[in-house]
Order: C-alpha cells, then sequence, then structure tokens
C-alpha cells in the first residue's frame, strides 16, 4: 500500500476558473448551512446520558469524474469539487449519507472522528463501498462527552476528515490521489461559528490537487473570523503554516480564558490522515494584506505548496500592495520565494 496502483502523478491541469470555484466552496457562511441544513438550531441530545439524542439528517452525495483525472464530492449532480464539501453535525446527530456513485469505479466514503457499524466502514475490508453506479447509504453517529461510571468519555466534537477507502486499492489510494477527500467537522454546543471557512488539504506534493500559482487564494475581510480545516493526505510529511496568524493548539484554536495552557502557535504537523482546525481574526493584530500560507518542508514549498490568504479591508477594498504580491505570485514559476533556489528538489519530485 506505499506504492499507489493508481492514476499518475497529480498534475497541474486544472484551470483558474475550476481553482476559483473549489475556493469559493470553501467560503460557506455559515459554516453549515451547505451540508446539512441549518444545524444552528439548538441541538436536544447534548449533554449527559448515553451522549445521544441529536437529530438524524440525511443528505445525498455524489461521486463524480471531473477533468483532468479528477474525482469529487458533490451535493448535487454535476457540483462535485476537490475537496469535497465540507460536512457539519452538531455533538449528538446522526448523519446519513447516501452515496450516489456515477462513476465507472467502485469508491467510498470513510469518515474519521465519529462513530459507525460495519457496514458504514466505508472500506472493502468490511464490504462497505458502492459498485461502479451503485446507491449506498453510510451512517455516522456522533456523542456529546459524558460521564459512565466515573469516566469521562470523550465527545466527538473536532475538526475530523472523510475519504474514498475502495478505489484503485482497497484503501483507497487512487481515490485519494484524484480527489475524494474533504472536511468533516463536529461541533460542541455553544462553539462560535465563523464568517468563512477554507478547507486546505496537503496531498502528495500538491494542495487540493493544485500547485502553485494554481491554488486555491481563501479570502476574507479584516476582523471577520476565519476557520480553517487542515487536512493531510498522501505518502510524505508536511506543516502547516499561516503567515501573520497565530491559534492555540487546541480543538477550536480559540484560547478559552486567560489560563488556558494550550501553546499558541503558527505551524503544525500535517501528516497523511492527520486533520485539525482553528479560527483566527482575520488580520487581528496585523492588519489587512496578502498572507501566505504553505507547508514548512522547503522542499514542498518551493515545489509548489504555497497558497495566498488575502486579508482585504474592512470594506472588502484592496489593501495596498495586495495586488502586486499576487500579481509576483502568480508571475513567478512557483512563487516568488522560490525564486533563485531551483536547486533542491523540483516540482516532481515525489
Ligand atoms: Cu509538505
Amino acid at each position: 500500500m506505499t506504492a499507489p496502483a493508481a492514476p499518475g502523478p497529480l498534475r497541474r491541469a486544472i484551470s483558474r476558473r475550476s481553482m476559483m470555484r473549489g475556493a469559493a466552496l470553501g467560503v460557506v457562511a455559515p459554516a453549515a448551512a451547505a451540508a446539512i441544513g441549518a444545524p444552528a438550531v439548538a441541538n436536544p441530545g447534548k449533554g449527559q446520558g448515553a451522549g445521544q439524542g441529536g437529530e438524524t439528517r440525511r443528505i445525498t452525495m455524489y461521486a463524480e469524474k471531473l477533468p483532468g483525472g479528477m474525482v469529487g464530492y458533490g451535493l448535487a449532480p454535476g457540483k462535485a469539487t476537490v475537496p469535497g464539501p465540507v460536512l457539519e453535525m452538531w455533538e449528538g446527530d446522526t448523519l446519513e449519507i447516501e452515496l450516489v456513485n456515477t462513476t465507472d469505479q467502485r469508491l467510498s466514503i470513510h469518515p474519521h472522528g465519529v462513530l459507525y457499524s460495519t457496514d458504514s466502514d466505508g472500506s472493502p475490508f468490511n464490504a462497505s463501498f458502492n459498485e461502479p453506479g451503485e446507491t449506498r447509504t453510510y451512517v455516522w453517529r456522533s456523542r456529546a462527552p459524558f460521564r459512565s461510571d466515573g469516566l469521562w468519555m470523550p465527545g466527538s466534537a473536532g475538526y475530523w476528515h472523510y475519504h474514498d477507502h475502495a478505489m484503485g486499492t482497497d484503501h483507497g489510494t487512487g481515490g485519494l490521489r484524484a480527489g475524494l477527500y474533504g472536511a468533516l467537522v463536529v461541533r460542541r454546543k455553544g462553539d462560535p461559528l465563523p464568517d468563512r471557512q477554507f478547507t486546505v488539504v496537503f496531498n502528495d506534493m500538491t494542495i487540493n490537487n493544485k500547485v502553485a500559482p494554481d491554488t486555491p487564494m481563501f479570502e476574507a475581510n479584516l476582523g471577520e473570523r476565519v476557520e480553517f480545516i487542515a487536512i493531510g493526505h498522501g505518502n510524505t510529511f508536511h506543516t502547516f503554516h499561516l503567515h501573520a496568524h497565530r491559534w492555540a493548539n487546541n480543538r477550536t484554536g480559540i484560547l478559552e480564558g486567560p489560563n488556558d495552557p494550550s501553546q499558541v502557535i503558527d505551524n503544525r504537523d500535517l501528516n497523511p490522515g492527520d486533520s485539525f482546525g482553528f479560527q483566527v481574526l482575520a488580520g487581528e493584530g496585523v492588519g489587512p494584506g496578502a498572507w501566505m500560507y504553505h507547508c514548512h518542508v522547503q522542499f514542498h514549498s518551493d515545489g509548489g505548496m504555497a497558497g495566498i490568504f488575502l486579508v482585504r479591508n474592512a470594506d472588502g477594498s484592496l489593501p495596498e500592495g495586495a495586488q502586486e504580491a499576487i500579481d509576483g505570485f502568480h508571475g513567478g514559476a512557483h512563487g516568488h520565494h522560490a525564486a533563485g533556489d531551483a536547486g533542491s528538489a523540483g516540482p516532481t519530485h515525489e
């Protein structure tokens, strides 16, 4: 399983137009609306007992082929994207996903972090996958934290993710390479909802299956609450770094008080299968500007694992110097900071 017998290397064949579409998809505010209706309503199952009792929601997802050899998940026919839509649950909710496989290959959807039975495992190991053209329902459950017999049982809240586990190999290596992945957010009652939401997937040597300068440009206005969901896939280690913004290394990225012992960071390991998320106030303490996000493994950032987090002025206008920075990013071979350093591993390193 270390040598993927899958489609060739991811490439940058994706048009800027589709990149912008993907980026736009990430801008879902309020966060949950796109995926599962209006989960902002109180979750009656919160709290004690079995930690269950929330709502059950049903959605239909479509796995579809996309240009450039990619395959994505979408919430309606013809709407598949890479990454797929952000799926959200409140702790205690159950999510029933009817997955329609419109492709000619077997595939599935496998979640991290939530609860499921073997037939919703999404793995061929448990015969849990869609044959070509097949529709199949997967059920994901979640629970609020509770005490039982003196033991603290963890809840499901977290920044998780979902992905194919059946295309190409029994581990979905072909599907992951092609783009069958997305973010799964399970919120605890009281968690603040973001104004904007961005999914950043370090997948082998790409970000969201794209390479600079075609990587997504995420945009927010000064002071808006921005949620990043970072996910790692593929065969190599990564480190996610965001310029000019810091977050607490805890469940939400937000310090819970003056004595919250969480380390404040601006860089975090992002290895295959990992995920984390955090919220920041765009430009807080630093002002608007074109800020970078990138993998901090040097031959990865030099090879194109970098993008722009554009913090506009509060009124939405472009801050001084931002356009020049954006133009420079798109003008260089693989981004500005790589200039003159063609020596280390190139963009095709793998
Ligand atoms: Cu990397």
